[in-house]
């Protein structure tokens, strides 16, 4: 198989020469020969990616054979293709590999070889990639003994690219798939995002955004030739390809006078274009539903519930193995901000826990990580846990709208831990979300994590070359969520940046205190918003205070926060199992850090640390400036350890990242000082 590289960044796929001399040769005594029992006919680029990696990294140009001759060498072969390879393995290791899982040993009988074995190609292509990495991060090979299976059955990206190639909340340039309407011409460059995606093991990936406009809409009929064209490159790595549809499809592009889901037509409408999909594409994924959402058409047009509404989708897809993907964002986002009882925040709890158990098994809730809108803070969605005869998965947003928009940097994997080592107590104590989310918890045939893509057209995917490490992180947290963040870091560092110490530690410091920086300049203590509205970046304390979006922090002179207690607020703390409930709803007991999402509070409030809010607001928006200026100290301690290129790119982010933290620490600052009159203690610059 040709790997042609494009005059693109290849990432964490770099494959830098391992600089250490006895590391090299000892990874070169195990790579220069490869036993492989792959038919050479065969499409997978399972053997093209191991002699290219091993190519890179140290130098060797593998022989490659069918027999084992005693001699050292790597063993690459499926279960079942060879006997020398099936003696190697014992039951159990045969037992806990999955369809997707690998074994990856070293054995020393009847010679020394390193055995990369799976039960499927799609197996066999992860261990490959994680082989490599091991040899990036240094690892030894020499007494290697891995079985690995991921731990989520969908490990999903979502695309939200339009036809026309811009992409909603992209940051990176426009679509990698699509230009004026059609397929970009840069094909090759899609096949290294699907080698990119595989290295992490993402197996599924929508292409089109959840706001499904006129052209979108017919990549189901008229347009579908793009998708199996896409589907076709995906395929090789494992990837299975998805459509968000319109669900007025039926009268948008099939000429019906209705989309109700329950009408004997639609119902057909929408069997035979599924039948046409998979006569097309055989290993179509499904489809993903925004719908009844900030103005996309769904089933309450026709007084129908979500579970009606899905459930119709799921029967059509059912007969081929494709899932309905259904998203629980479902708001009012025509609120009045004088109406005190509406909360946007209870919103997806209410339309759809009622529904549990009403839901085909064939589909999946797609839920966010906070019942608001991916911001900076938010405490978890009360929903996980509460559907426990529903599927569900977990949607986090890699691409970062209201994290800085790759711009500043933003690293999140901390966050995303600390989303799916939540306890929900769902089930008692130890019932965090990665238990639900992965099926395990309620035995749920469907589960996973998706996560909206951050990559674009930039030669360097993300715009920020550091936001790169927010699109491995997920991957690596999709596969096991129980990985640290500082283990991911460590791999992603090493794989992109090389193995210099120095370079290593200062970036992973960078890296994993970026989030908790961005947080202390922008919107205090989990209130959120606070950001110019539309485009969402940058200061506006109360851009959104007086909109239709359900997004207050109800500032007035004595205080700020939104009650959300049962006791006086809008009741959403009942929304959680007993345990959260409880701590969420006692001010004493409520986390600081989202203790502005809960309760209203007055200026003067002690926090657990014993400051003030006011001060508090004081001390972080001038702390986190402070910040980010080591930030850019740090990252200046690198040059020439680091690419130019690179150097050049990220410092040019830092610099405007400390612009726009100044700004934030102004008019926050300000914005509050006005409001209280209340002075900082410590008496630095305020503009009144
Ligand atoms: C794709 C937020 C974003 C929208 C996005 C929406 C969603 O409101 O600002 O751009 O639409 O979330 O997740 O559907």
């Amino acid at each position: 198989m040709d790997l042609k590289t494009t005059p693109v960044d290849r990432c964490w796929l770099h494959y830098r020469p391992v600089e250490d001399e006895a590391l090299s040769r000892s990874y070169r005594q195990w790579c220069s020969r490869i036993i492989c029992t792959l038919p050479v006919e065969e499409k997978t680029p399972v053997l093209a990616e191991l002699v290219a990696g091993v190519k890179q990294l140290v130098a060797v140009e593998p022989e490659v054979t069918a027999h084992p001759d005693g001699r050292q060498g790597m063993l690459l072969g499926l279960m079942g293709s060879a006997p020398f390879i099936d003696e190697l393995v014992t039951p159990e290791e045969t037992a806990r590999m999955n369809g997707e899982g690998f074994l990856l040993k070293t054995v020393f009988q009847p010679g020394p070889l390193l055995l990369l074995t799976a039960h499927t190609e799609q197996g066999l292509l992860y261990a490959v990639f994680t082989f490599l990495r091991l040899i990036q991060t240094g690892r030894s090979l020499d007494r290697l003994q891995m079985v690995e299976t991921p731990k989520n059955l969908l490990r999903m990206i979502n695309h939200w690219d339009n036809l026309d190639g811009s992409v909603e909340r992209g940051y990176a340039g426009g679509s990698i798939f699509f230009q004026n309407n059609e397929l970009t011409a840069d094909l090759d460059r899609v096949r290294e995002y699907a080698r990119l995606l595989a290295s992490i093991g993402i197996n599924r990936i929508v292409i089109n955004n959840v706001n499904v406009h006129t052209e979108e809409t017919k990549l189901i009929a008229t347009r579908l030739a793009m998708v199996e064209k896409l589907a076709s490159i995906f395929r090789p790595y494992g990837i299975k390809l998805l459509l968000s549809i319109n669900y007025a499809s039926p009268m948008e592009i099939g000429g019906l006078p209705t989309a109700d889901p329950l009408d004997p037509q639609v119902r057909d409408w929408w069997r035979q274009r599924v039948e046409v999909i998979y006569g097309r594409i055989p290993d179509f994924g499904g489809f993903l539903v925004k719908a009844d959402s900030e103005y996309r058409p769904g089933p309450f047009t026709y007084q129908r519930n979500h579970a009606e509404g899905a459930n119709m989708l799921a029967e059509a897809l059912a007969p081929y193995g494709g899932v309905v993907i259904w998203r629980c964002f479902v708001y009012n986002c025509q609120q009045d901000w004088r109406d005190r009882t509406t909360d946007r925040a209870r919103a997806a709890y209410d339309h759809f826990q009622p529904l549990d158990g009403a839901f085909a098994s064939n589909v999946i809730l797609q839920i966010k990580n906070g019942p608001m809108d991916f911001q900076v803070r938010e405490p978890v969605s009360p929903l996980f846990g509460a559907m426990s005869a529903t599927n569900q998965l977990l949607e986090l947003q890699i691409t970062q709208e209201y994290t800085g928009q790759q711009i500043d940097l933003c690293y999140l994997a901390p966050q995303w831990k600390e989303v799916l080592d939540f306890d929900t107590y769902a089930r008692g104590k130890g019932s965090s979300v990665k238990r639900i989310v992965d099926g395990s918890l309620f035995q749920r045939p469907y589960a996973g994590i998706a996560g909206v893509a951050n990559v674009g057209d930039d030669p360097n995917w993300t715009g920020h070359p550091l936001a790169q490490a927010n699109l491995f992180a997920f991957g690596r947290l999709c596969w096991n969520p129980d990985l640290t963040a500082e283990e991911i870091t460590e791999e992603w560092v090493k794989a992109t940046f090389g193995s210099d110490p120095e370079v290593s530690t200062t970036l992973s410091r960078m890296l994993l205190s970026s989030w908790r920086i961005y947080e202390n300049y922008t919107a205090p203590l989990g209130i959120g918003w606070m950001v110019n509205p539309g485009f969402h970046y940058g200061p506006n304390v109360d851009g959104y205070e007086y909109s239709q979006w359900g997004t207050y922090h109800r500032a007035d002179w004595q205080g700020i926060g939104v009650d959300r207690t049962m006791a006086s607020g809008t009741g959403y703390t009942g929304q959680y199992f007993p345990e959260n409930a409880r701590r969420y709803e006692d001010v004493a007991t409520c986390p600081d850090e989202l203790i502005l999402f809960f309760h209203h509070l007055p200026y003067t409030h002690q926090l657990k640390d014993g400051k003030t809010i006011i001060q508090h607001i004081y001390d972080t928006h001038f702390e986190g400036v402070e910040q980010v200026k080591e930030l850019i100290q740090n990252w200046g301690r690198l040059k020439g350890k680091v690419d130019e290129e690179r150097f050049r790119q990220v410092e040019e982010r830092l610099n405007k990242q400390l612009v726009a933290a100044e700004e934030w620490r102004d008019v926050i600052n300000t914005y509050f000082y006005r409001k209280t009159g209340i002075p900082d203690q410590h008496r630095r610059t305020i503009y009144s």
